[in-house]
């Protein structure tokens, strides 16, 4: 029995050496981090989109070691902009986040969606042996387990929704809302961060469908799905120990050093969900309200750039430097700027260096299926303090981090000056009981229990 995991993205990425030859390097996320010790553990096939290269094929990896297939389905670049740019991350992005101002319906993106997902489908398919698993992810993928299930009916299906699954009413304003719904639903197991998710997708059903639900389970097309809260887990083992690392403890006492001020940190993709320009917005509230805190304190800003294609996102941008340098054009005196922001993907041991030189770790979405980023601060602080918005899916695991309405910019404000003056005891406590809540279940958990349930349905 193998297991076939179907992404938009791929595992690994293609890169050629100085010697000519290809190197496949590890993508950074949580997907290939989670699925690729599944997937050489079990043996198979991933398949996702990969980009045109010129002698690239599909490959056995890792290299060297080869475990399992990467089967490469390959989109032209009208496909890539009216399928990804298009119809996922301009229709499904921000519905699903609950911006429904920023969407746009098209219907011609629509049909490349749907054809793109049947290719994912079809190069599924011609995988498949009798008795294989398959699992398919996310909102790029939606009716991939439907097309699955036409060709092989027998086939066991899971699919896991990585983004907030909102409200009934907000679903209902996409014009294929019955499709997308009808599309999960080939799935025999589908997983959402949050219980308040999987009710609103379960209410959907029975909206949008008209279909019986009992409990957690949808019955729809003489079928039946089981839909379930999964929160997806961290590596915590491996952020540990990176964080306590020498190499790590040096580069952290590196940036206090250079910074010599108290640190706010902020790291996120940068998308409009994220909440950046608020966050920005409420520490110059916070300090026009304590000048005592000029000189003292310094938010670090680390934005990867993300979907520079879509207009918005160039926007968000522009929004964002245009406020970094009002919000420091207004407060910089004697040698000190309140901001520094950094706009480019650092490497993970800078990453968790940052993490670990942290006073406060600013986790401030507008709305985010679960927020990676506060899980990895938390396996990796010392004594910091985390700011959680209540919009974020992981709020609901992580109760011991200072939670805020990211809306509101004095209550932002307000968090902000508790978490600089708690006392270090009271981090130390409040750190130590969110660790062992990350504990109970991490990554590689996640992965393996996903994948055995998808085994028993
Ligand atoms: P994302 O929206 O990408 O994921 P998140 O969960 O925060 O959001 O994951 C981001 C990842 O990128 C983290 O692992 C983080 O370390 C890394 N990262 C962020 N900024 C970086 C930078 N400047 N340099 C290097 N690395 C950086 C989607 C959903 C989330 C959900 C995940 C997993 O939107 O809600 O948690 O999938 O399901």
């Amino acid at each position: 029995m193998g297991l076939i995991v179907v992404s938009n993205r791929e595992p690994y990425a293609p890169r050629r050496g100085g010697d000519g030859g290809l190197h496949w390097v590890p993508s950074i996320g949580g997907l290939t981090a989670a699925l690729d010790p599944a997937l050489q553990h079990a043996g198979g096939t991933w398949i996702a989109w990969g980009e045109e290269l010129p002698g690239v094929a599909d490959v056995d990896l890792p290299q060297g070691n080869p475990r399992y297939r990467l089967k490469r389905v390959r989109l032209t670049d009208a496909e890539v902009r009216d399928f990804y740019h298009g119809f996922s991350n301009r229709a499904l992005w921000p519905m699903s986040h609950y911006f429904i101002e920023r969407t746009r319906y098209q219907a011609s993106q629509w049909r490349t969606y749907v054809d793109v997902n049947r290719r994912f489908a079809q190069a599924a398919v011609e995988s498949y042996r009798e008795g294989d698993l398959i699992w398919v992810h996310d909102y790029q993928l939606a009716l991939v387990p439907r097309l699955i299930r036409e060709a092989l009916p027998d086939a066991r299906i899971g699919f896991f929704w990585h983004i907030p699954w909102p409200s009934s009413e907000v679903f209902r304003t996409l014009p294929w809302d019955h499709e997308l719904l009808d599309g999960l639903l080939g799935a025999d197991l589908i997983g959402m961060h949050t219980p308040e998710y999987v009710a609103h997708f379960l209410s959907a059903c029975r909206r949008v469908l008209g279909a019986e639900v009992e409990g957690n389970t949808v019955r729809w097309q003489g079928r039946s799905s089981r839909v379930v809260d999964r929160p997806i887990g961290i590596e915590v083992d491996t952020y540990e120990e990176l964080a306590a690392s020498p190499e790590v403890e040096e580069a952290a006492d590196r940036i206090r050093r250079t910074l010599q001020t108290q640190i706010l940190l902020g790291v996120d993709r940068l998308d409009y969900t994220k909440g950046i320009p608020e966050r920005l917005e409420a520490f110059d509230t916070f300090l026009g309200r304590h000048p005592e805190a000029r000189g003292r304190v310094t938010l670090l800003q680390i934005a990867v750039p993300s979907r520079e294609q879509v207009e918005s996102y160039r926007q968000l941008r522009a929004r964002v430097e245009g406020l970094v340098g009002r919000i420091n054009g207004k407060h910089t005196e004697g040698g000190w700027s309140p901001i520094q922001y950094i706009y480019r993907g650092v490497p993970r041991e800078e990453l968790v260096a940052h993490y670990r030189a942290a006073d406060v770790m600013l986790v401030t979405p507008l709305r985010d299926g679960l927020n990676l980023v506060a899980k990895e601060f938390t396996a990796c602080s010392a004594d910091g303090v985390l700011i959680l918005s209540r919009f974020a899916g992981a709020a609901d695991e992580l109760p011991e981090a200072v939670q805020v309405n990211p809306y509101n910019p004095e209550g932002l404000a307000g968090a902000l000056t508790r978490a600089l003056s708690m006392p270090l005891e009271e981090k130390k406590a409040r750190l130590a009981r969110l660790r062992e809540r990350l504990r109970q279940s991490d990554l590689r958990t996640w992965a393996d229990g996903f994948v055995a349930e998808i085994a028993g349905t």
